[in-house]
């Protein structure tokens, strides 16, 4: 069929507006595949998105202290020069608010926005195999018709909201940090309580206690952190940006985790003692995620990570002063980066100022939340304002919530329902035509989330590109190579530290009833991208493609 014959149609409840590719989710990834599938392939492609503007994860998550932990100058698309060449960053690390300056940008220049139906939450997508189309229907009762259904939901998109008893009871007001309001919440002279200590209670603490009449940090897992030492670029770096892309590119994609620098080729104890030390201290006076990158051992070698994580604590023994708070915060149970590792402006040493409280949630717990505040096995901490930094039910969470159904109606709940399963974190065999973007099984939140997107919207559009050439209309993955993939996931996963953090979102573990299955691919995005192409390059190979 010629691609341009495709009628357009207006959706309502009766009639469903046809496409070639439905993309859902108007994040960094859903904005590259539109652009990639309408402007390249000249393809009719249309995005279908829940908020009222793009940006994903930066239009959700709109928390005090959001901020990028990859440095500004790699959080960025690589595909387009002119666009690399004319944006500019101010920080070393991107603020939520120039993310989204940024990504509105991006959306305007390409003249994405008229391709993307705004407040367009989907609830279903339901694949018909006689007309080889996929049938999506949205919250509003909307329908739509593709060929092709990419999923751009983002990883960590479906926020997480204990079921704490008596919530509904709370007299102040609450908010999650992925829902939070767009006109901001006034904490002042307000008794606030945070629940969690991930990447995002690390950034939102300091911000929080200084704004707030008094803050009471909640902590059930101790957690690293490491200073991010952000600073405003100055023009000699602005300078080297623009004049250095093709090399930074360079260095991103020959890495595991796809950002700008390079891990050390060294281990932990090819150097004495002391010089380990020093190493340390550099990468702690630097700060950022790059602190992982000291020794190339520190995720396999448990000897090697135990260093780096005593030197950790060490920090925060020596930040905080009051020794019972030090010694709350630094029992860690982990192996450091084995979660995601965080990284702060001031965390630590928030907990010295006069208005800050640690609860150690693993000596109290939270036995219910009253009409006045938290109740712990311990006592009662009056509250105004409760803020759940309580993460996400991560990967597969924004997946499941809607409902996919492949071919003679298997859904993919019952498909993942002991953990996801699929062929390159791509594809899930018995789902025709259905491509997830940097789903579980894939590098993605190990890695530098815009490198990540770029290598899957590339391969899917030259999959795409492919199939229409052969003039084949379905691809599929053979079950064989899914079971051949997951088994590749576990053992990527089994050869570092990672599933060692039995309380890891990674693992599921945060969500109450979830699989315990490590989710994202740990074998590196450089060796993954190698993977992808020589599947491509073989016909597809573990595919099964068909007119
Ligand atoms: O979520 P998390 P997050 N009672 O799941 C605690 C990315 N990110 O939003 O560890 C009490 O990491 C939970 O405790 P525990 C980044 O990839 C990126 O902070 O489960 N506590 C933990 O302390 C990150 O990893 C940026 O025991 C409860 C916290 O809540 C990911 O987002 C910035 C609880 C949740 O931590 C998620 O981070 C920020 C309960 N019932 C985040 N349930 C960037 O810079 C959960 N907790 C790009």
């Amino acid at each position: 069929m010629d691609m341009s014959e495709v009628m357009t149609t207006t959706s309502s409840p009766d009639r469903a507006e046809s496409c070639d590719a439905l993309i859902i989710g108007a994040g960094f990834s859903g904005m590259y595949q539109l652009h990639a599938l309408r402007d390249r392939l000249g393809l009719k492609a249309l995005v279908l998105e829940a908020g009222e503007g793009v940006g994903g994860t930066w239009y959700w998550n709109r928390y005090p202290g959001a901020r990028c932990d990859s440095e500004s100058h790699s959080y960025c698309y690589g595909f387009s020069k002119e666009l690399l060449e004319e944006w500019e960053w101010s920080e070393r690390y991107p603020g939520q608010p120039e993310i989204m300056r940024y990504l509105n940008h991006v959306a305007d220049r390409f003249g994405l926005k008229r391709d993307i139906r705004f407040n367009t939450r989907v609830t279903a997508a339901h694949y018909d195999a006689s007309a080889n189309r996929w049938q999506v229907t949205t919250e509003a009762g909307q329908r739509y018709s593709a060929q092709y259904l990419i999923t751009a939901v983002g990883c960590l998109s479906t926020a997480n909201v204990p079921k704490i008893p008596g919530l509904e009871e709370f007299a102040g007001d609450w908010y999650h940090t992925g829902q939070w309001p767009h006109e901001g919440v006034d904490f002042s002279g307000k008794r606030v309580g945070q629940i969690g200590t991930g990447s995002t209670g690390i950034q939102a603490a300091p911000v929080i206690a200084a704004a707030a009449g008094h803050l009471t940090v909640f902590q059930r897992t101790a957690n690293y952190s490491v200073p991010a030492r952000n600073v405003p670029l100055t023009d000699e770096f602005k300078q080297y940006v623009k004049r250095s892309h093709p090399e930074i590119r360079q260095v991103m994609h020959g890495t595991p985790n796809g950002h700008p620098f390079v891990i050390a080729e060294r281990k932990a104890f090819d150097v004495t003692a002391e010089e380990r030390q020093a190493l340390y201290e550099a990468a702690w006076e630097k700060g950022g995620l790059q602190f992982r990158a000291t020794f190339q051992d520190l995720l396999a070698d448990k000897a090697a990570n135990d260093t780096a994580a005593e030197f950790l604590r060490n920090k925060i023994r020596q930040i905080v002063r009051d020794p019972k708070t030090a010694a709350i915060l630094s029992d860690i149970d982990h192996p450091y980066a084995a979660k995601r590792p965080p990284i702060d402006t001031d965390y630590f040493e928030t907990y010295n100022r006069d208005n800050v409280a640690l609860v150690d949630l693993r000596a109290e717990p939270i036995e219910r939340i009253t009409p006045g505040g938290i109740r712990t096995t311990k006592g009662e901490y009056p509250l105004d304002i409760i803020v759940f930094a309580t993460g996400f039910d991560a990967m597969t969470g924004p997946l499941l919530r809607i409902d996919i159904r492949g071919r003679d109606g298997q859904r993919l709940a019952d498909a993942w329902e002991a953990g996801p399963r699929n062929y390159l974190g791509l594809q899930v065999a018995g789902f025709p035509n259905l491509f997830t973007i940097t789903g579980p099984g894939s590098p993605s939140v190990l890695c530098n989330m815009p490198v990540c997107i770029e290598q899957h919207v590339e391969w899917i559009t030259d999959c795409i590109a492919h199939m229409r050439d052969q003039g084949m209309a379905r691809i599929e993955a053979k079950p064989e190579a899914m079971e051949g993939w997951v088994q590749e996931v576990n053992r990527a996963a089994d050869a570092t530290l990672l599933p060692q953090a039995k309380h890891s979102w990674y693992l599921g573990a945060n969500v109450p009833g979830k699989p315990r299955v490590f989710m994202p691919y740990a074998g590196g995005m450089a060796h993954y991208r190698k993977i992808c192409d020589a599947v491509a390059a073989k016909g597809y190979e573990g595919f099964v493609l068909s007119d």
